[in-house]
C-alpha cells in the first residue's frame, strides 16, 4: 500500500492534467488541491522547488515536475503504462519532453500581444507538430494500439488545440492528419475528459481575452 496522494492543482495548468490522466486513468483515489498561481498561498511556496505545479504530495514528501509525477503514479499501480521495450520507452520520454516544448510555443503564441511574435510563435507549434507527425504510428494512439504514458501526456495539449480550434478557427492540426486523429481518440477517452473541471473551455476564454494577446482578437464571438 501507498501513502494518500495529494495532488496541488490550478485548474489551467496543461501539466496538472498530464498527471491528473494518469490517476485517472489507473483509477487511483486523490485528493485535489486548487491553488491561484497568480496569488501562490505561503505553504505552496515552502513546499514547491521551483514555484510550479504539479506537485504531488506522498505523505511528507513532495515531488514535482509532471513527467516525474506520471512516472511514479505509474510504478506504484502495475501494470505499467509504459512501453516494455527500453528503446521505446526512452523514445517516448524524450518526445514527452518535447511535447513539454510544443505546451510552452503553444503559450507563447496565445498570450502573445503582438501579432508577428504570435504568428513567429504558431509557425513554430506547427513545425515541432510536423516533426512529431513524422514519428506517430499512424495508429490510435502513438505507439500503436495501446494507451500509453505519452498519449497521457500529449492529450492537455490537444485539448488546448482543440479550445483554440473552437474559440480562433485557427486549426493546429489541419496539416497534420496522423495528430489529427489521435487527438480525437485521445479526446473521447473517460481519463482525459474527467480530467479537468467542467467549466474549463469558459475558464480558457476567459484567460485568453485577460492575456488580451494578438489571439484574443481573433475570437469568433
Ligand atoms: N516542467 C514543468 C512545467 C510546469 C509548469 O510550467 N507549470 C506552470 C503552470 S501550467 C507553473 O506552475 N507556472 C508558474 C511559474 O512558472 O511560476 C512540469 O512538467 O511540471
Amino acid at each position: 500500500m501507498f501513502h494518500r496522494l495529494e495532488l496541488i492543482s490550478f485548474k489551467l495548468c496543461p501539466f496538472v492534467q498530464r498527471a491528473v490522466i494518469v490517476l485517472k486513468r489507473k483509477n487511483i483515489d486523490f485528493d485535489i488541491t486548487y491553488i491561484d498561481l497568480n496569488n501562490p498561498p505561503q505553504w505552496f511556496k515552502e513546499i514547491s522547488p521551483l514555484g510550479q505545479v504539479p506537485v504531488l504530495k506522498v505523505g511528507d514528501d513532495v515531488l514535482f515536475e509532471s513527467s516525474v509525477i506520471q512516472e511514479y503514479v505509474d510504478e506504484i499501480t502495475p501494470p505499467s503504462l509504459q512501453p516494455s521495450d527500453p528503446l521505446v520507452k526512452a523514445k517516448n520520454r524524450a518526445w514527452i519532453s518535447f511535447g513539454g516544448d510544443i505546451l510552452m510555443a503553444l503559450h507563447a503564441m496565445v498570450t502573445s500581444k503582438d501579432e508577428a511574435i504570435s504568428n513567429e510563435k504558431r509557425a513554430v507549434v506547427l513545425g515541432k507538430l510536423q516533426q512529431l507527425e513524422a514519428v506517430h504510428s499512424g495508429k490510435a494512439f502513438f505507439n500503436g494500439s495501446e494507451f500509453n504514458m505519452i498519449d497521457a501526456a500529449y492529450a492537455p495539449m490537444f485539448m488546448r488545440m482543440e479550445f483554440i480550434k473552437n474559440l480562433t478557427a485557427i486549426d493546429l492540426l489541419e496539416a497534420t492528419p496522423k495528430l489529427s486523429t489521435w487527438s480525437q481518440n485521445l479526446l473521447a477517452l473517460d481519463c482525459v475528459e474527467q480530467s479537468v473541471v467542467p467549466g474549463l473551455p469558459t475558464m480558457y476564454k476567459g484567460m485568453l481575452k485577460h492575456m488580451d494577446g494578438y489571439l484574443s482578437t481573433l475570437l469568433v464571438d
